[in-house]
């Protein structure tokens, strides 16, 4: 049987090291370099014969470097020119294997959609923690784009098996040391099919230090699911490694057609369908939620993993996985606002704060909420809302609240207050609250849902806190 292997491979980039080179004044070492990676990324095969002759072996080089020019959108030379050789020297993955995947005969995909994998081993590198969470997240990434569910077992062949190991490991691809081939992964199929292998030598991380896992991971699942490479610089499926930030990766559009190409989209409602079971979850009488906010014309409720939104009046409503809206953003959400003018949403958990952007999650998030200068005994928000009237964000934390001044960027001084003193009829705690442009703050104190009337400062209307989502009661 064969089986496509994928690499993903690391050249690092000495700044400086290596000088202009115009194309009849190469450096050997560099031609040498650059005939390695069109053999192994670009199927140039070059008759060991001509490996002396420097000018022949351009000859047979330029269509390939043609090949690759194109592929990456550079200007079609077939001369190894400065960009080109950038190009070769930057972190990317083996492009050799796109050519496979597209000429297969048949698209590599998995028959089924319940996929099981297994970590059979751990680098040393990390916490087993952060290992198991970074691989989790990485296969989240797909199924959340796709009807495909990923079951981690402990024992036992899996679908795909997941180690970390050196040089040779078997499978006649051996790993080549600190840098260079950084990983590499098989199509779907039986035995090594559906492999992922991560090279022992580099220095894996959760971080932008070292090589990333969870970004590896990504990449190398891609594979494992049947997808060869884009260059779309843009997709995940690109063949150089670069960082992102990973609290606001998403997958390109390019990645989620490819997939969704192969698999198709998410089943609708996935995970939860509206069945009696998602509505006694919403229907429960004593059901309490974590955060809610307006965002644009529609109000999320979340708890737990999931989230609802609906349309106010109307109780349609659906129940999602926070990461299936959002794979990068945690769950257990506990405050969020809306900054309504500039379609800014902030999200809260313990000590971090993410920024959504138009829906989207923004780079260089999360941040610490001491950044907003709250002192460092407040470990968490419980429930936050902005006042578009007056421009302020109001922050509850236990029994006191907070006042942002959202101009200045600024903490407002006097604070924190008591909420009982501040919101006549409310707290003294409370889970949840937003603002709706009626002039009223909707709090929720766990079953309890109080509308609070912002002018005349006093407690207008009570409901339950499922109240508007068409329970029975
Ligand atoms: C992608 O590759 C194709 C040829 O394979 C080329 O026409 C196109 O310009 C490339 N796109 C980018 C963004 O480089
Ligand atoms: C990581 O996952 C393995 C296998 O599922 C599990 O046995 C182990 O307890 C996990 N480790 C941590 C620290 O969560
Ligand atoms: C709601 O909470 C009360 C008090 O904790 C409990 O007695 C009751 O069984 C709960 N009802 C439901 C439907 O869970
Ligand atoms: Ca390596
Ligand atoms: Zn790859
Ligand atoms: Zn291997």
């Amino acid at each position: 049987m064969k089986f496509l292997l994928f690499t993903l491979v690391l050249q690092v980039v000495a700044s400086g090291a290596h000088p202009l080179f115009s194309n009849n004044n190469l450096d050997e070492n560099e031609l040498v370099f650059a005939e390695r990676y069109l053999e192994d990324f670009y199927d140039l095969n070059v008759e060991k014969t001509l490996r002396t002759n420097i000018k022949v072996n351009e000859h047979f080089m330029k269509d390939k470097i043609q090949e690759m020019q194109k592929f990456f959108g550079l200007k079609v030379t077939g001369q190894l020119d400065k960009s080109t050789l950038e190009i070769m020297h930057t972190p990317r993955c083996g492009i050799s294997d796109v050519h496979h995947y597209r000429t297969m005969p048949r698209r590599p995909v998995w028959k089924k959609r319940h996929i099981t994998y297994r970590i059979q081993n751990y680098t040393p590198d990390m916490a087993h923690e952060d290992v198991n969470y970074s691989i989790q997240k990485a296969f989240q990434v797909w199924s959340s784009v796709t009807p495909l569910k990923f079951t981690k077992i402990h024992a036992g062949v899996a679908d795909i098996m997941i180690s970390f190991a050196s040089r040779a490991h078997g499978d006649f691809h051996p790993f080549d040391g600190r840098s260079g081939v950084l990983a590499h992964a098989f199509a779907p199929g039986d035995n090594i099919g559906g492999d992922a292998h991560f090279d022992e030598d580099e220095f894996w991380t959760k971080s932008y230090n070292g090589i990333n896992l969870f970004l590896v991971a990504v990449h190398e699942i891609g594979h494992s699911l049947g997808l060869g490479h884009s260059n779309d610089s843009k997709a995940i499926m690109f063949p150089n490694y670069r960082y992102f930030d990973t609290n606001t990766f998403s997958l390109s559009t390019d990645d989620i057609r490819g997939i969704q190409s192969l698999y198709g989209g998410p089943e609708k409602h996935h995970p939860i369908s509206p069945t009696d079971s998602t509505q006694s979850v919403i229907c429960d009488p004593n059901l309490s939620f974590d955060a809610v906010t307006t965002i644009g014309e529609k109000i999320f409720f979340f708890k737990d993993s999931f989230l609802w939104w609906r349309f106010p009046g109307t109780p349609k409503s659906t129940a999602h996985l926070i990461s299936s809206f959002w794979p990068t953003l945690p769950s257990f959400i506990q405050a969020a606002y809306e900054i309504t003018d500039r379609n800014q949403v902030f999200l809260f958990k313990d000590d971090k704060y993410w920024l959504l952007s138009y829906s989207r999650p923004q780079q260089n998030y999360p941040k610490s909420i001491h950044s907003l200068g709250f002192p460092d005994w407040v470990k968490k928000i419980d429930a936050a809302v902005f006042n578009p009237l007056i421009h302020k964000i109001y922050f509850f934390v236990d029994h006191e609240y907070w006042r942002y001044d959202e101009k200045r960027q600024l903490m407002d001084h006097g604070y924190p207050k008591l909420i009982t003193k501040g919101f006549p009829g409310i707290g003294p705690k409370i889970d949840a609250v937003f603002y709706f442009k009626n002039r009223h703050y909707y709090f929720f104190q766990g079953s309890n849902q109080l509308e609070y009337d912002i002018q005349s400062k006093r407690v207008s209307r009570r409901y339950k806190s499922n109240s508007g989502f068409g329970c029975k009661t």
